[in-house]
């Protein structure tokens, strides 16, 4: 496992690449000493076992994410693929019509 300095509340395990393995979502709480600042939540992606973090080339938006609470991976647009819905603190849900 990488070094993922996280303030974590929930972590998901699913599939973000496609590759047919789990990898990791980790998602950010709180920054120590600074209720209210947006978090930083984490991408590990597994590669033959072994865990990187590639936050900053597959999903930088989760750098000052929010406040996560939960987490959870399904398809929620029925595609077949997993998506993630992550709730938290003063993060908005994005609606569609
Ligand atoms: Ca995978
Ligand atoms: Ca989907």
């Amino acid at each position: 496992m990488p070094d993922a300095l996280v303030n974590g509340q929930c972590i998901e395990a699913f599939d973000a690449d496609g590759d047919k393995d789990l990898d990791l979502f980790i998602g950010g709480r709180q920054v120590s000493g600074l209720y209210a600042a947006p978090a930083d939540s984490r991408l590990l992606i597994n590669q033959s076992g072994s865990f990187s973090d590639h936050t900053k080339t597959l999903a930088p938006f989760l750098d000052q994410f929010g406040m996560v609470t939960d987490v959870i991976s399904d398809s929620i647009d029925k595609d077949g693929d997993l998506d993630l819905l992550v709730v938290g603190e003063w993060i908005s849900l994005p609606c569609s019509q």
